[in-house]
């Protein structure tokens, strides 16, 4: 870390305004960043700690034509959602912007159109996926097909999220468009291109500086420059109608790529927060930017995004990017379309003013090394065996015992003990203990040490029993409430990074002002004679019954989402005429083998009404032969015949396939429906 930084810009991912916030959002990079925020606002640093919402790119629009509304009423709605969550959870953003705003179009534009100047682009007229019906062309979200790598047949146009690679459009095997099912054509179209290919050697000295970041991200950045033939040209811009309009001649009906525009995003806002301001922020070598995001960005954020940077030039780079991984959910990928998430507005409404719980639960878990789990079995016993347990239970203690003996007065500590003395010590190193874990992006270490600390005050209370005591050495209890006093304030100071409104309940309570961090390096914070407030409990215990509703509609949505893998998009339309020469008729199968060196195919003999007929049909891994005589069956008949594994098949049998590509046979299902009859 560079110690000769006079500010720091912190910017947190900028969500797309395409749904809420789950608790994955919140692991990832919202709750991270804000605390370290909240840490250097309570060192006295200079930060600012900058977020907004993502209102571009495909999305939104796919989104908004779900819904049958417009982009922008999707964006509105989302906007105002994702702004209430993060702060009712106490996400301290000094600006929570959007980049539909006019500020955030200009700052985008003018950015392309200096890269543009400078010729840094490179044009390139390529053949992009056409969607015909629906007249356009079809970037990235709107194609879907089979990945190439793992066969995934949900795969979009630029990434694969079974297996994680990334994809351009034209990978994809079976391609179809998302908006009509259709199968798209190839057009010419006209783009600009990022040439990341000559930039990797800049990109590569700018990494090399920058070892000491996560290994995760770090690695990651390596593999994408050191595998295959490292950094390819990528297009900067879109033909789509929603976003950023391309400020160049001759690009009437593009938009600047989402991946261009959302980045710049906080600069723009770093502007409308500082209108006067913000370039010391930006453009001052001094200043130190810092981007939490989480592992599905990370090449936008140290590779394309630097790039884009150091070509404008004005900019100062990344500092660090400490991405985290994914936050799971009972053992599964949170998943908005299965509806498996913990949604923070709901959780709102279940569990009311407990955002320091989930806060608490999801920095202990925080998935900061590898993939992580929630669950609220864990949520549960977290809450009831450290935040009530652990913390609140020194507390309690101290506050009640201090109304009780003193009046609720602090009383001066007198002599200490040997004893006393090492607890006052250990009091003292917890700040840099907290302050080194925070300092590497190490929260869970970080609340690790807060909750070891309030482990030392129990324990304190626990070896010296001052409700014993008072009754035979008054005299003594007087130093140990002191003590326990000044740990319960320190605590104040140090929770308030992590758990900023038990900290504000504690301070209140204490009757003390809020105290910066320097503080915590003291331990006389407290003055004899000064009088607390009535204490309050600062957490509950959770019963089964608390949490047992949102285990019953996880397994709601279980059932609403048998398998995984969604069903297939409707295809496109189709003419009854088209429909009616598919002449379909209702068969028996009069005789049935395998068809020898093979797995899947059948040989069958059907008796179609009309005739008696071969078909061959890849059945053999759903049903046996002897099962299937006399099975009545539907069966194309005026298809076309076709050698399979030399023999001539006359027509074709129809199946039902479910999503995890079982079959069935397509029967009637009343009696009395004879060979031959029509199926229409
Ligand atoms: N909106 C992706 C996401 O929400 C994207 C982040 C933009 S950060 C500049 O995961
Ligand atoms: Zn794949």
């Amino acid at each position: 870390m560079p110690t000769n930084y006079k500010r720091t810009l912190v910017t947190a991912a900028l969500p797309y305004a395409n749904g809420p916030v789950h608790i994955g959002h919140l692991a990832g990079c919202y709750l991270p960043s804000d605390i370290y925020v909240r840490f250097k606002r309570s060192k006295g640093e200079d930060v600012k700690f900058i977020c907004g919402s993502d209102e571009h790119g495909v999305p939104i629009t796919i989104k908004a034509k779900k819904e049958g509304v417009t982009p922008q009423a999707v964006v509105d709605k989302y906007h105002k959602m994702m702004g209430d969550a993060f702060r009712e959870f106490g996400i301290s953003f000094d600006i929570y912007s959007r980049t539909s705003s006019p500020v955030h179009h200009k700052t985008a534009s003018d950015f392309f159109k200096t890269l543009y100047d400078k010729g840094v682009f490179t044009e390139q007229v390529t053949e992009q996926y056409y969607d015909e019906s629906a007249k356009q062309f079809l970037a990235d979200r709107y194609i879907t097909g089979t990945c190439p790598k793992c066969g995934n047949p949900n795969a979009y146009g630029d990434q694969c999220e079974k297996c994680g690679s990334s994809l351009s459009p034209t990978e994809l095997i079976e391609p179809k468009s998302a908006l009509s099912g259709n199968k798209p054509v190839l057009k010419q179209t006209k783009n600009w291109f990022l040439p990341l290919d000559k930039l990797q050697p800049d990109i590569r000295a700018y990494l090399d500086k920058h070892k000491d970041w996560k290994s995760n991200v770090y690695g990651q950045c390596n593999s994408w420059l050191e595998s295959g033939d490292g950094l390819q040209p990528r297009a900067m811009t879109r033909d789509l109608d929603w976003g950023v309009p391309v400020p160049v001649e001759g690009a009437e009906g593009k938009v600047l790529y989402v991946w261009f525009d959302a980045p710049i995003g906080y600069i723009s806002a770093t502007k409308e927060l500082l209108p006067d301001d913000w370039e010391k922020y930006w453009k001052d070598k001094e200043s130190r930017l810092i981007h939490f995001i989480g592992k599905d960005n990370i090449v936008f954020h140290c590779i394309i995004f630097p790039a884009m940077l150091m070509q404008h030039g004005e900019f100062v780079l990344a500092d660090n990017v400490p991405a985290n991984e994914f936050l799971n959910l009972e053992g599964d990928k949170i998943s908005t379309s299965r509806n498996w998430a913990v949604w923070l507005h709901e959780y709102l409404l279940d569990f009311k003013g407990k955002q320091d719980v989930l806060r608490y639960v999801l920095c202990a878990n925080a998935p900061e090394t590898k993939d992580n789990d929630f669950t609220w079995k864990d949520f549960q016993t977290k809450n009831n065996s450290e935040l009530v347990a652990i913390l609140g239970n020194f507390v309690n203690r101290t506050l009640v015992l201090t109304h009780k003996f003193y009046n609720g007065s602090v009383p001066a500590a007198d002599k200490y003990t040997k004893e006393d003395l090492l607890v006052l010590e250990e009091l003292a190193s917890y700040p840099d203990k907290i302050e080194a874990a925070i300092e590497q992006f190490k929260f869970r270490e970080a609340l690790a040490e807060m909750m070891n600390l309030a482990r030392l005050g129990n324990k304190y209370l626990a070896d010296t029993e001052p409700w014993k005591l008072i009754k035979t050495d008054e005299e003594r209890v007087r130093t140990i409430m002191n003590v326990a006093l000044q740990i319960t304030c320190n605590l104040a100071i140090v929770s308030e990074p992590f758990l900023p409104f038990t900290s504000r309940k504690l301070f209140d309570m204490l009757n003390m002002p809020v105290l910066k961090w320097h503080a915590s390096k003291q331990t006389s914070n407290m003055a004899a004679g000064h009088t607390i407030n009535k204490d309050e409990l600062l957490f509950a215990k959770l019963e089964d019954a608390d949490i047992q509703p949102q285990l019953d509609r996880l397994e709601a949505s279980k059932k609403n989402n048998v398998t995984e893998n969604p069903v297939e998009a409707a295809k496109g339309e189709t003419s009854f005429d088209d429909f009616s020469k598919m002449d379909i008729r209702v068969g028996t199968i009069l005789e049935a083998e395998r068809v020898p060196k093979t797995d899947k195919l059948m040989k069958l003999k059907i008796d179609t009404g009309i005739d008696v007929r071969t078909v061959v049909s890849g059945i053999a891994a759903w049903y046996k032969p002897e099962e299937i005589i006399g099975q009545q069956v539907s069966i194309l008949v005026n298809l076309a015949p076709r050698k399979i594994k030399g023999i001539e098949s006359q027509g074709m049998i129809l199946m039902a396939e479910n999503n995890k590509g079982e079959l069935s046979f397509v029967s009637p299902v009343k009696t009395g429906m004879n060979n031959g009859s029509l199926i229409k």
